[in-house]
């Protein structure tokens, strides 16, 4: 079977090629019309002519509509002043189904308008762009983990207890109980890597968000890396490589995406490791002398993060974070108790944390102290608490919330146009 594609024909020039896509556009002038036809891998203008054509080929141009899907067979040409650099000189087109009139037109949208119609508005060129770099993250983050011999271990989405807090979660009926919708695979990665050693769960997450932002989604997808072994010093090390590794690839393989999205690629081409590290309370006052009115023992805000993030053009890594804001299973400095071995990282550009994790509490009792502390019924937690029983050792992890990384990467304004089909407190269609 030979198929071909508008993003491999300049390996084809001057040889006959057959392309199967839908119509972008249509522009006639008389005895010639050109199709900007698109396959989901590019756009190319197709010339059609009574010359190069059979008549019926040419006579849709009085038919055809945005967005009808077309069969189109034709010659390859290099042409400095076609877009991609080739043309198709048709010698046949074929309709395969005429579009009835379709929504989304030249004219300026609404962003509601937008998403209401986000399963066709998935075929502008500006979404294609994000999709091919969402791709793209993807691909190279499950690579960075392939390359280091993490094992992938699937975690439930069904989950009896809550990860990240009560306040987020998303109750279902099951059977004659209840469940919750996974906030995070960390708890099931944890027991994986003391199987394993080194693993990564990467998979939908889901959290009923309160709070209708441009960084929040009710359903996101998440990796999550989980290392035997590791202290808080050695995830650091590896999110910070993760990272470089994802930038590296996007900016090698898809420069043409971040071009249409008129992104400023030289902010991304100024990332450099070493990522600047930065303890809590550093970070506090680094606020405070901008003028924020932040307390020692806050948690940060989204513009709070936005200064931290602008006063460098690397991610930061913020560490230490106050052990009473942040989650139970974070491990306490033994030095400074009333710290975390915790780690953020926030994006540049006023993007916010794209990553979260720690070394985790390893000691039994100290872990079933800090449970019941916060109020958390220790029996829902056996099978974790047994990690701690059967073999604890030092291990740490950290998520990574991809629409968020590509939203900073793709510099989009909101996350929404991160993810194929978003979730939001507003919105569950299309
Ligand atoms: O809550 S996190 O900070 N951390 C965890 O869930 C840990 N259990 C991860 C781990 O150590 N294995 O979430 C991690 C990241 C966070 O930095 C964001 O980038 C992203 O997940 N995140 C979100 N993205 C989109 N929408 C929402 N609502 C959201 N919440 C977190």
């Amino acid at each position: 079977m030979h198929e071909y594609f508008i993003q491999n024909v300049r390996f084809h020039e001057d040889e006959v090629v057959t392309l199967k896509g839908w119509v972008y556009n249509l522009r006639k002038s008389g005895k010639i019309w050109f199709l900007l036809l698109r396959d989901g891998t590019g756009i190319i203008q197709c010339v059609v002519t009574k010359h190069d054509c059979d008549e019926a080929s040419f006579d849709l141009k009085d038919v055809l509509t945005q967005e009808s899907s077309v069969i189109v067979t034709g010659l390859v040409r290099a042409d400095d002043r076609a877009e991609g650099g080739y043309e198709l000189i048709a010698h046949k087109v074929e309709l395969v189904s005429l579009a009835q009139e379709y929504p989304i037109t030249k004219k300026e949208h609404g962003i509601e308008f937008l998403m209401d119609h986000r399963h066709l508005w998935l075929r502008s060129r500006r979404q294609h762009a994000i999709m091919r770099i969402r791709h793209t993250i993807i691909k190279s983050i499950r690579t960075f983990f392939d390359q280091r011999d993490f094992i992938l271990v699937d975690t439930p989405i069904f989950q009896k207890m809550a990860t990240e807090g009560t306040a987020t979660l998303f109750e279902t009926e099951y059977y004659d109980d209840k469940a919750y919708l996974t906030q995070s695979g960390q708890l099931y990665a944890e027991a994986a890597a003391l199987a394993l050693g080194k693993v990564y769960c990467f998979g939908p997450t889901f959290r009923a968000e309160k709070s209708k932002t441009r960084r929040h989604l009710t359903e996101f997808w998440m990796v999550e890396p989980e290392m035997a072994y590791y202290d808080l010093e050695m995830d650091m090390d590896l999110a910070e490589e993760m990272i470089m590794y994802i930038v590296a690839e996007v900016l090698l393989n898809r420069r043409q995406e971040l071009e249409t999205l008129e992104r400023d690629i030289s902010k991304l081409e100024a990332i450099r490791t070493p990522f600047p590290r930065m303890h809590y309370a550093d970070a506090i006052k680094l606020l405070q002398e901008k003028g924020e009115d932040i307390p020692w023992g806050d948690d940060f805000g989204a513009p709070h993060e936005t200064i931290i993030g602008e006063s460098h053009s690397s991610p930061v890594l913020v560490h230490h974070y106050p052990a009473d804001i942040k989650a139970f299973y974070m491990k306490r400095d033994a030095e400074e108790p009333k710290y975390a071995l915790a780690v953020d990282m926030l994006a540049p550009e006023g993007y916010g944390e794209i990553i979260g994790g720690s070394q985790r509490e390893d000691d039994l009792n100290v872990l079933l102290e800090r449970m019941k502390a916060e109020g958390m019924a220790p029996e829902n937690y056996q099978w974790y608490l047994d990690l701690r029983r059967y073999g604890s050792v030092p291990h740490s992890g950290f998520g990574l919330g991809l629409e968020r990384t590509v939203a900073w990467i793709c510099g989009l304004k909101h996350i929404r146009e991160a993810i194929p089909f978003p979730r939001t407190m507003t919105r569950l269609t299309p």
